[in-house]
């Protein structure tokens, strides 16, 4: 092993945090040294390396969301505080990590590199073999989970606090990923957030930071760290699933055009790897491709305000067939045609109505479908006329993992612009983008160059003719004070105990009102209060949520839904047709009254 100035330096830097931290040890830590004499014969599982055992005291509020853990980045770089948490899930998972391998990346924002050394050092201390890790600590979501697959890893961690702004300022996150690729399910968050009340030493290898800007592997004893190109292994399944020679073909039209915004995220090198060099598009079509600590101060959310950029140029004249974007880590996505948004409700029915005609992987069928309770109907529909199985889970994509695994689920997707299928299990922007064009580009096989295209919004409108239309939308506010919302919901849990069906509700009648409870049909397991329902009996529904991915205050999501299959108002704008439900939601939820809020901070 060679020692370069840097990771020499690097080492003395390990070391001091190790001195630095000792004199934290209070009385209450004189139990942590039992803790630590027994991690140490542990330790015995990796050869050649020395492990460190460091004390440390929890931290408050460790509390996984609906996706991972997700803070403030200044809290994130306080003394242990990621270690802590990544220290709490290997105590969590116990002896199963020993000798084995660990997937590790992130979507490249501010404190990543620093934090993927700490995990390294952790990983190492605790025992696994090898850590395979995405070149500048680099890996989008969904390919870490393709990553983890194919390499058949133990599990990957992943840095990200996704569509959350990013930077010194701004927010930092982290998750844990199973061995088949998907999101830890709660049983295993519930752990380590119990491991997090009691963490009291860390066991971390005493190495020297690696040189993550190279790919290859390095060698500390029986522990190895191979960096790898985050494309690579991402690439591969995209390749299994779709059909590049016909993407290909398509995208060198002349009369077709597209345009893919990166929002200065990670997605920029899959974008250019995929799209230009692969698939022949010109280099111009990526847009912000280059990731960037802070997303450029940006907000790398891919919906119609934060991508307000990408919507100009859709909205321009004249304007690219296809305009896309996706958010921090890569997992959310946008489609966009010319001067038309898919809401992506409507995207996951029409990914799966056309999977089996445009996308070799599903050539056989759909096995069967999901949508987050949030989610519009529009699949519900699609699932029928296919007749195949259909699944409604909470908010959150863990919740698809157990459904995938069984062989119920092909294609599902959530409201939030998240979209995917099993090749995977995560949700995938890209993957929605290469279905779409998959779509396009079959619809599109027998119109000749410079004829009259299939566009998006033909693709969209022929959808809603089929199948009706439901109308969707949703209104968040942002960083409302906790005490407020909470009111709030309280309000409407009192509103629904005193509901009965056939009550009226401004010219809506009611059906059924709750708080959504699910139990997962695979494992058995339950997940209650994931959202304050009033059904109506024309279908039509308003939903009441509190966001679990925020890092400070409390978002509201209000999430308004209403069908229709009137051939006359197939065409009406979203917020036209559903102004009087969305009326009746802040009269009955009195949200103005309790946030003060007069108009949402984002409108889906
Ligand atoms: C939001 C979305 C949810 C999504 C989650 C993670 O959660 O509503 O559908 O799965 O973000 O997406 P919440 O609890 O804030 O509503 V990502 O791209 O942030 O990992
Ligand atoms: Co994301």
């Amino acid at each position: 092993m060679r020692l370069t100035q840097q990771a020499l330096g690097a080492r003395r830097t390990v070391q001091d945090r190790v001195a630095k931290s000792c004199p934290r040890m209070g009385a209450g830590h004189s139990k942590g040294r039992g803790k630590a004499a027994k991690a140490s014969a542990a330790m015995a599982a990796v050869a050649g390396l020395t492990v460190k055992h460091v004390p440390t005291k929890p931290y408050e509020g460790q509390k996984t969301g609906t996706s991972g853990l997700r803070k403030k980045t200044k809290e994130f770089m306080q003394e242990n505080y990621l270690a802590n948490w990544v220290q709490s899930l290997f105590t969590a998972l116990g002896d199963e990590i020993k000798g084995q391998s660990l997937g590790l990346g992130g979507d490249g924002r501010y404190f990543g590199k620093e934090g993927a050394q700490i995990i390294i050092k952790l990983a190492a201390g605790n025992g696994f073999k090898k850590v395979v890790v995405g070149q500048n600590a680099l890996m989008a979501t969904p390919a870490a989970s393709a990553l983890i697959r194919r390499r058949k890893l133990y599990g990957g961690l992943i840095m990200s606090a996704s569509h959350n702004p990013g930077g010194p300022e701004n927010d930092f996150g982290i998750k844990f990923n199973y061995t088949g690729g998907e999101p830890a399910p709660e049983r295993i968050t519930d752990k380590i957030y119990g491991e997090t009340t009691k963490v009291s030493v860390l066991s971390m290898a005493d190495i020297p930071d690696v040189d993550l800007s190279k790919v290859g592997v390095t060698k500390f004893g029986d522990f190895e760290v191979e960096v790898v190109d985050p494309v690579e292994d991402y690439l591969a399944t995209l390749k299994s699933v779709f059909d590049f020679d016909l993407l290909k073909g398509f995208l060198a039209r002349k009369d077709f055009s597209l345009v893919f915004d990166s929002m200065h995220a990670v997605t920029g090198p899959y974008a250019k790897r995929i799209l230009v060099e692969e698939l022949g598009a010109p280099a111009s079509c990526v847009k912000d491709g280059v990731p960037s600590p802070d997303f450029n101060g940006g907000h790398p959310d891919p919906n119609l305000t934060y991508a307000e950029e990408l919507v100009k140029i859709m909205w321009s004249d004249p304007a690219p067939a296809f305009g896309a974007a996706s958010d921090g880590d890569g997992d959310r996505n946008m489609i966009l045609g010319n001067k038309f948004f898919v809401n992506p409700s409507d995207s996951v029915a029409i990914i799966a109505a056309n999977a089996q005609a445009c996308i070799p992987y599903f050539k056989g069928g759909l096995k069967g479908v999901a949508r987050s309770m949030p989610t519009s109907g529009a699949l519900d529909r699609v699932a029928a006329d296919l007749s195949v199985p259909f699944f409604e889970t909470p908010t959150g994509w863990k919740f698809f993992g157990n459904l995938m695994d069984a062989g119920k689920c092909s294609v599902c997707g959530e409201e939030s612009f998240g979209t995917g299928g099993d090749h995977i299990r995560e949700k995938d922007g890209i993957f929605a983008v290469l279905s779409w064009l998959s779509i396009l580009a079959s619809k599109n096989k027998d119109v000749p160059e410079g004829g009259q295209l299939v566009t998006v919004q033909d693709v969209s409108v022929a959808h809603w003719k089929k199948y009706g239309r439901n109308f969707f939308s949703r209104y968040d506010y942002e960083e409302c004070a906790s005490a407020d919302a909470n009111k709030m919901v309280d309000h409407l849990r009192s509103v629904i105990a005193a509901a009965k069906p056939g009550d009226n509700f401004g010219e809506f009648t009611l059906s059924a009102a709750d708080d959504f409870e699910y139990t997962d049909p695979i494992d058995g397991s339950k997940a209650s209060k994931q959202g304050l329902r009033f059904i109506f009996t024309d279908g039509s529904r308003i939903i009441f949520r509190l966001s679990g991915t925020g890092s400070s205050g409390a978002t509201i999501r209000l999430y308004i839904e209403q069908y229709t299959s009137d051939p006359a108002k197939l065409m009406l704008d979203a917020q036209e047709a559903l102004g009087p439900i969305i009326k009746v939601a802040l009269e009955v939820s009195k949200l103005q009254e309790f946030t003060g809020r007069t108009s949402p901070t984002v409108i889906t």
